[in-house]
């Protein structure tokens, strides 16, 4: 045991409890059929919990945690409280970034060696904790050498060196057991039009994605391959820019029943849509993979990545994670970090403890509007029309037919209303 959580005791559910608890989150809880932690499928992010030192472009570090540093030790004692606060919060999941739990080498080959050790000290963790690996990922953004992009990088080398980071990644997700595998597309992108082949880089991120995609079946990974959109930051044109975008990507190349996506509030707010947009989107195109839940400021127009805190929103977002059947390999990672002020152990725990139970809120009002059933009803009667023979027809016909039906039939529709007002009114009875 470290001493960096004394005094803080596991959360217990408690709906009565005025202190730290989780008063709406019942991990036990069964909604349509299924425990309230199957739904969520909570993930702990180790980047912004255990390796973000509190910087903003003003300022460096506030955090001082015991465990910052390069070295083997550290890293040892960062995992350390890491799976101490993964059982304070009865935590199901977490994610790592490569260069989250592994100090840098020298070379290649040293961080892969640091690498290897760290993952075998997580595996050792993972025995005695209820604690699973929702995904790994590789951090090909942070250092220098990526600074011009990772496979859309100019530099073939860097290509190289991130595909044998992406291996290296993969094999280490798939000994710990991991659900999922995930590829954000940090620098890829570009600053400017002036230095950039665009159409290069685009296919050499093309024939990067089918070289994961071959690597997972040759190594018969179990779990999904997921894509994480987002528009802009850190560069200012990213290739993934959205779900349309990177479905469109993946068509291209190939990869579009073997890639699904992982989604977030923030980098979907960014991109000007809702999280809901974005869900409804992906699960419309069966690429709904999994979700990085998160709250961007609305003023700031910056990827603030706050934790939740806002339960119409998010029971919307699960409402339409719901009516796409639920999480498979994928759960609700949170992709969150606290205020560079918010200094205190408890501020860690406090943050994951609301989101959590935000979501918990939110999953609730998501599961009662599917059960009232009057928002799907309301929906399919809009629609009605297509169902009818006469709607089913029109989309068989062509265009010189259904002109002469026009005028033979004598049709005469009638605008109806869409009743938004009406629409909204109802899910306020649930949030
Ligand atoms: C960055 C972001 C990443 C990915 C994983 O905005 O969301 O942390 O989730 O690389
Ligand atoms: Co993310």
């Amino acid at each position: 045991m470290t001493d960096f959580f004394t005094g803080i005791d596991k959360l217990e559910y408690n709906p009565d409890s005025t202190s730290l608890a989780f008063r709406h989150y019942n991990p036990e809880e069964m909604l349509l059929g299924k425990r309230m932690e199957d739904h969520l499928r909570f993930a702990v992010a180790y980047w912004h919990s255990f390796a973000w030192p509190g910087g903003d472009p003003f300022g460096g570090a506030t955090f001082e945690r015991p465990w910052f540093g390069e070295t083997m030790e550290l890293a040892r004692l960062k995992a350390d409280v890491a799976f101490e606060m993964f059982d304070i919060l009865g935590a199901p999941y977490f994610c790592w970034h490569d260069a989250d739990i592994r100090p840098e080498g020298d070379s290649f080959k040293e961080s892969r060696r640091n690498f290897e050790d760290i993952i075998d000290y997580l595996a050792e963790k993972m025995e005695h904790s209820q604690t699973r690996l929702l995904w790994g990922t590789a951090n090909m953004f942070s250092h220098r050498r990526f600074m011009s992009g990772a496979a859309t990088n100019p530099d073939p080398e860097i290509f190289a060196w991130s595909a044998a980071t992406v291996k290296l990644c993969m094999d280490a997700t798939q000994k710990l057991g991991g659900e999922n595998y995930v590829l954000w597309g940090g620098r890829e992108g570009y600053e400017t039009l002036l230095n950039t082949d665009l159409k290069r880089e685009r296919a050499q991120a093309g024939r990067f994605l089918q070289m994961v995609v071959d690597y997972k079946h040759k190594i018969g990974f179990k779990g999904a391959i997921l894509v994480e959109p987002k528009p802009q930051e850190p560069s200012k044109h990213q290739y993934d820019f959205d779900v349309a975008t990177v479905y469109g990507f993946l068509k291209e190349f190939g990869l579009e029943s073997e890639v699904q996506m992982n989604i977030e509030q923030g980098h979907a707010i960014l991109a000007g849509h809702s999280f809901e947009h974005e869900l409804a989107l992906a699960a419309s195109l069966g690429i709904l993979g999994s979700i990085d839940m998160n709250r961007n400021d609305y003023q700031s127009g910056w990827d603030t990545d706050q934790f939740p805190n806002n339960v119409p929103e998010v029971a919307l977002a699960y409402y339409e994670v719901l009516r796409a059947g639920g999480f498979k390999t994928g759960g609700t990672n949170f992709d969150a970090k606290l205020r560079r002020q918010s200094l205190d152990p408890l501020d860690l725990i406090a943050g994951h403890a609301g989101a959590m139970d935000v979501c918990a809120r939110g999953l609730k009002a998501a599961v009662a509007m599917l059960e009232d059933g009057t928002l799907e009803n309301k929906r399919n009667e809009r629609y009605a029309g297509w169902d009818s023979e006469y709607g089913k027809s029109l989309l068989q016909s062509d265009l010189a037919s259904i002109a002469d039906d026009v005028e033979s039939s004598g049709i005469d529709p009638q605008p109806r209303s869409g009743q938004q007002e009406v629409l909204e009114n109802l899910v306020n009875r649930f949030v």
